[in-house]
């Protein structure tokens, strides 16, 4: 065991609280930050071995996203900028919750399962958000890659999926991008620059957007990414976190749950208003009309826009490539209908939780995703990346063709394709409204959403709740389908589905219905069933 000495010596600086368990869950590990010391220092060494074995960088991210400012968390990156591997997250279980005697014997179990060469060199990079909590916990993560000698980079303050497109750059050998902040910066604001400059007669409001930085990181990678942008996108920023307190009154949860918006952001009538999440992974849009009413542009409204203008720009290219969306159990019924019935995209439902997402939509020739509450991006086949490439290399074609393919080409590189990314989505978003000529009320229009209403209820165990269908349907603890099922059906146009949260010890409720106090009564006549 000598060559574990110094993991031995430098754990003891990194005790685990003996009976304390935790669970890597939907979005890594997740709770207050005062119990995650020990769990930054057993994930840099996890992300050592995953380097060890992978033969490539992993990402090491410290944030707890839209959790209350006192919580912080991790999530591993894999080499392609995706979320870690299914029985990876398994062992960081393993290693999370090893006593502290028995840490070295379960990092000895992994590297016998995954039969991992410790000769092997291994690469780590490592972001934070702007919790204060993120600095001291970033560096228990350093400590544990530098005691089975991996090698850190430190990018310091970044978004999320900052991080995911800096260890693809780097896996990927730079074809992706160049894994710096400037690289990040350069590539996107090109191809928004590209997609915007010839779009005639923008007027100074349609050039101008109100951005809630929830008082986090967005904030600050947005004042860093404004002056790239500036002569096509004036953006007007609030709760930017000289203030404020992170994700408090403000931020894309808040906005989408409560359906309102958000503190600290003066809004005009009419005028277009985005708020992204504490880690900037997420994006919701909205407005006031004249009567004073709020409208909430979700990810499901983000989704319709991106992949109509993406199957029309198809259509003028000739190219002959299937779009899709994918969505969860949390989609508007609205949003899912207007997309099968009058986009005639095919629309796929899969469970709560980005890489559930991600994986359907790469089965796609180009695969949109989003969840509702706005986490979400594009993902474009090899093949579909070579065809539009190769349409817009092409001598033989009609300026019509070429003029659609090479809006394609930079709308590609305008994504952020390794996740859900905010500041992409927002020039995205930004991009295909100045070409269509859209005003944000337009875009809401495409078709009105179901009224509906989330709750969290408090369970003693919430795990009792086991679901299946893409968590719409309960198969534990018996009778709760049922209960739910004669409760929908008491309403018009109604759906409901519970499922366990997987970032907080509640269950969540979903219900739309087809007038808002219908959804709001039966989301609280479901929870009541709940208990
Ligand atoms: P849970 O807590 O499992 O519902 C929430 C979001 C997910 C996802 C993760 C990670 C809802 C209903 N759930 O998961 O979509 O974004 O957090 O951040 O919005
Ligand atoms: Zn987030």
């Amino acid at each position: 065991m000598a060559e574990f000495e110094e993991v031995a010596q430098k754990s003891k600086l990194h005790p685990k609280p003996e009976g304390l368990t935790l669970q890597y869950g939907t979005a890594g590990f997740r709770t207050n930050a005062k119990h995650l010391d020990h769990i930054m220092f057993r994930m840099g060494l996890l992300a050592t071995l995953r380097s060890k074995k992978t033969k490539s960088t992993i990402g090491v991210m410290v944030t707890a996203s839209h959790n209350p400012e006192e919580d912080n968390g991790v999530k591993l990156i894999d080499p392609m900028g995706e979320m870690v591997a299914a029985t990876w997250e398994e062992y960081a279980t393993q290693l999370a919750n090893a006593e502290q005697d028995h840490l070295l014997a379960a990092l000895k179990d992994i590297i016998e399962k995954e039969d991992i060469s410790m000769s092997e060199a291994a690469s780590v990079y490592i972001g934070r958000d702007t919790r204060p909590s993120s600095a001291a916990l970033s560096q228990a993560v350093l400590d544990g890659v530098s005691s089975l000698g991996g090698k850190t980079h430190d990018y310091g303050l970044v978004s999320t999926p900052q991080l995911h497109y800096m260890v693809c750059c780097c896996n990927t050998k730079g074809r992706y991008g160049s894994a710096t902040l400037e690289g990040y910066y350069q590539k996107l604001s090109q191809a928004f620059l590209q997609l915007t400059h010839n779009v005639p007669n923008r007027t100074d409001d349609q050039k101008r957007l109100l951005l809630d930085g929830a008082n986090g990181i967005g904030a600050l990678k947005m004042k860093e990414l404004e002056p790239f942008i500036r002569s096509e996108l004036q953006v007007v920023l609030s709760n930017d976190g000289s203030s404020g307190k992170l994700n408090h009154l403000c931020g894309a949860d808040y906005v989408k749950v409560q359906q309102k918006a958000p503190q600290g952001v003066s809004m005009g009538v009419g005028e277009r208003c985005c708020s992204f999440d504490g880690d900037a992974d997420r994006i919701v849009y909205y407005y006031t009309d004249s009567k004073n009413c709020f409208h909430l542009l979700d990810g499901d409204k983000i989704a319709t826009l991106i992949s109509t203008f993406l199957k029309e720009l198809l259509t003028q290219a000739g190219l002959n490539l299937q779009v899709a969306v994918v969505q969860t159990a949390y989609a508007n019924g609205s949003s899912t209908r207007y997309l099968e019935d009058v986009m005639k995209v095919a629309v796929c439902c899969t469970k709560t939780g980005v890489k559930h997402l991600h994986h359907a939509a790469q089965e796609y020739d180009i695969g949109v995703y989003f969840e509702a509450n706005g986490h979400g991006t594009v993902l474009f086949s090899k093949a579909a990346q070579k065809q539009i490439v190769e349409l817009v290399k092409d001598s033989n074609v009609n300026d019509e063709r070429k003029h659609a393919a090479k809006l394609l080409e930079n709308t590609v590189n305008l994504i952020n394709q390794t996740v859900g990314d905010a500041i992409s989505d927002m020039l995205v978003i930004e991009a295909v409204l100045a070409i269509r000529g859209m005003s944000v009320q337009d875009w809401d229009e495409i078709y009105t959403d179901l009224p509906n209403r989330q709750l969290k209820v408090t369970v003693s165990d919430r795990r009792v709740i086991n679901t299946t269908d893409a968590e719409r349907r309960a198969v534990t603890p018996e009778g709760l389908q049922d209960a739910i099922d004669s409760l929908v059906k008491k309403y018009k146009n109604a759906r409901s589905f519970v499922r366990p949260s997987g970032t907080e010890d509640v269950v969540r409720v979903y219900a739309e219905a087809d007038t808002q106090e219908g959804a709001d009564r039966l989301a609280h006549e479901v929870s009541l069933a709940v208990h």
